[in-house]
C-alpha cells in the first residue's frame, strides 16, 4: 500500500506527547504516526522543524458588514490566503445578522461568500434581533446544519441586545445544545464616558481607551455570568481584556460553572500607548488596549487555563478612506472603525512570545493554536489534532526562521500591521488541509475554492 503523503522526520506534537515521527496521510485523513513510514507518492523531509495540526481560527471578521455600513478589507478568498499563511487550515468568521434580516438569508449570503475560501470553514451567526421565527425556527435550523454557535453584544446601539433577549437566547441555545459568545461590554458606560470627552472637545484616538473603561467589562462580563448561570446554559466571553473580566471568568468556573474565554493577541502584546500616536487610528479596537500590568494578567490566566482560547480577532479596517479614514483623515474616535489584523500573525507571535521564550510549551501552544478551538466549538471529532483518522491538517513549522514584520509581506488585503517591525522566530513553512498542501515553503499552492464547510457539532466541553 503507498500513502499519499509521508511527512518525514519532524518533531510531531500529537495530544500525549511531543517526539520525532513520521506522519503518513492517505485520502485526506492522517493514517499513520510511526517510525520509518514508508512508501508514499511524495515525502516532506521535516527534520530539524515542528509538525503540529493546523491552528484553528475561531474569532475573524472576513467579509463581513458592520453596523454601520463598513465593509472589512479581506474577503474569503484574501482573509483565508493570510490565515494559512499564518499557520492555520480553518477559521471560522462571523455571519452577522444584522437587524431585519433573517437568518436563513444571512446564512446563504455568507455561503456565497465563502466559496472562494482556500482553506476549511465554518461560521459563527452572530444575533442581534432574536426574534421569535429566528428563536423557534431558524436558530434550531441552523444547529441542524451545523452552525453551533452564535455571538451577541452587550453593547453597540445597532447590535446590542436586551438582557432578557440575551436570556431567551441563552434557553434557546442550552435546548439544542449550541453555545451563546458574548461581545461583554456595559453599553451605558461607555456612552456616558464619550459623552463626557466629546463636550470637553477630546477626540483624539487616545481618547477611546477612555471611553471603554475596564470597568465596562468587568461590569458586564459579571451581569452575564448571572444571566447564563440563572439559564443554566454555557457562555462563552471573546476577548476579554481586562483583569477583573478574567477573574469574575476564574471564579464563576471555580463555582463550576460552564463558563469560557478568550484573549487576543493585542491584549497581550499591544497597550493603549499605541493609541497615542500620530496614526493611532490604526489600534482602535473594543475592547481597547490596555496596559502591562493587564498584559502580565492575561497570560497568567491564559496558562492557568481561565481563558482557553487565544483568537486573533481580525477585523482589517484600512488606514485609508475605506476603512480607519472613512470619516475622514483625523477622524473622531467614536467614529473609527474597531478593529485590528492580525490573522496571519497570531501564531508567528504565540510561537515567538511564548514557545521561543520560554512561556508556554509546544503542547500548550497546540491547545492554544487549535486543540482547545476544536473542543469548544464541536470540532474535535475530526480537527485540532494529529491523530489517526483525524483530517490531515498540518502545519510544519521552522523553529529558527526569523522575520521582521512588515505589512507588505502579509497576505491580507490591509495596508498595515499593528505589529510592523516586530522581531518574529519560528514560522510555518508548509501548511496542509484535509491532505492537500496550501503553503510550500512560503508559496501559495492552494486556490479559491479548496475550502469546504465543515458542520459542527453540539457542544460538548470535554476537559476545558
Ligand atoms: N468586537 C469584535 O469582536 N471585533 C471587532 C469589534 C468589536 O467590537
Ligand atoms: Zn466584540
Ligand atoms: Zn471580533
Amino acid at each position: 500500500m503507498s500513502y499519499d503523503l509521508i511527512i518525514k522526520g519532524g518533531t510531531v506534537v500529537t495530544t500525549g506527547s511531543v517526539g520525532l515521527a513520521d506522519v503518513a496521510i492517505l485520502n485526506g485523513k492522517i493514517a499513520a504516526i510511526g517510525k520509518d513510514l514508508q512508501s508514499a507518492v511524495q515525502t516532506i523531509d521535516a527534520t530539524g522543524k515542528i509538525v503540529v495540526p493546523g491552528g484553528i481560527e475561531t474569532h475573524c471578521h472576513i467579509e463581513q458588514e458592520s453596523a454601520t455600513g463598513a465593509m472589512t478589507s479581506d474577503d474569503y478568498f484574501t482573509g483565508s490566503r493570510s490565515a494559512a499563511f499564518g499557520g492555520n487550515t480553518m477559521f471560522v468568521p462571523f455571519a452577522a445578522q444584522h437587524r431585519g434580516q433573517k437568518i436563513p438569508d444571512v446564512l446563504a449570503t455568507y455561503d456565497a461568500r465563502a466559496q472562494k475560501s482556500v482553506i476549511d470553514y465554518s461560521y459563527h451567526l452572530i444575533i442581534s434581533d432574536p426574534t421569535e421565527e429566528a428563536l423557534k425556527t431558524d436558530l434550531p435550523a441552523a444547529f441542524a446544519r451545523g452552525v453551533t454557535s452564535f455571538k451577541v453584544f452587550m453593547t453597540y446601539d445597532k447590535l446590542m441586545i436586551s438582557d432578557d433577549q440575551f436570556l431567551d437566547v441563552l434557553a434557546m441555545a442550552r435546548d439544542n445544545g449550541g453555545l451563546v459568545m458574548v461581545h461583554a461590554e456595559n453599553h451605558a458606560m461607555i456612552k456616558s464616558a464619550t459623552a463626557r470627552l466629546l463636550a470637553a472637545g477630546q477626540t483624539q484616538p487616545k481618547c477611546h481607551a477612555e471611553s471603554h473603561p475596564p470597568e465596562a467589562e468587568v461590569e458586564a462580563v459579571q451581569r452575564a455570568i448571572a444571566l447564563a448561570r440563572s439559564a443554566n446554559a454555557p457562555l462563552f466571553f471573546v476577548h476579554i481584556s481586562t483583569e477583573g473580566g478574567a477573574q469574575a471568568v476564574a471564579g464563576a468556573r471555580m463555582a463550576g460553572a460552564k463558563i469560557y474565554g478568550e484573549t487576543c493577541p493585542q491584549y497581550l502584546f499591544l497597550t493603549a500607548m499605541d493609541l497615542d500616536r500620530t496614526d493611532g487610528a490604526k489600534f482602535i479596537c473594543s475592547p481597547p488596549l490596555r496596559d502591562t500590568a493587564t498584559q502580565d494578567a492575561l497570560w497568567r490566566h491564559l496558562t492557568a487555563g481561565t481563558l482557553q482560547l487565544y483568537s486573533s480577532d481580525h477585523a482589517p479596517y484600512r488606514h485609508d478612506a475605506t476603512g480607519k479614514l472613512a470619516a475622514g483623515p483625523n477622524p473622531p474616535f467614536h467614529k473609527t472603525a474597531n478593529g485590528l489584523p492580525g490573522i496571519e500573525l497570531r501564531l508567528p507571535l504565540l510561537f515567538s512570545e511564548g514557545v521561543a521564550k520560554g512561556r508556554i510549551t509546544l503542547q500548550d501552544f497546540v491547545a492554544l493554536s487549535a486543540g482547545n478551538a476544536a473542543r469548544m466549538f464541536g470540532m474535535d471529532h475530526r480537527k485540532g489534532a494529529i491523530a489517526p483518522g483525524y483530517d490531515a491538517d498540518i502545519a510544519i513549522w521552522d523553529p529558527d526562521a526569523t522575520r521582521t514584520v512588515s505589512a507588505d509581506a502579509l497576505h491580507d488585503n490591509m495596508d498595515y500591521s499593528p505589529f510592523e517591525g516586530w522581531q518574529i522566530t519560528g514560522w510555518p513553512e508548509t501548511v496542509i488541509n484535509r491532505g492537500q498542501i496550501v503553503i510550500e515553503q512560503g508559496t501559495l499552492k492552494g486556490a479559491p475554492g479548496d475550502g469546504t464547510f465543515i458542520p459542527r457539532r453540539p457542544f460538548e466541553p470535554t476537559g476545558l
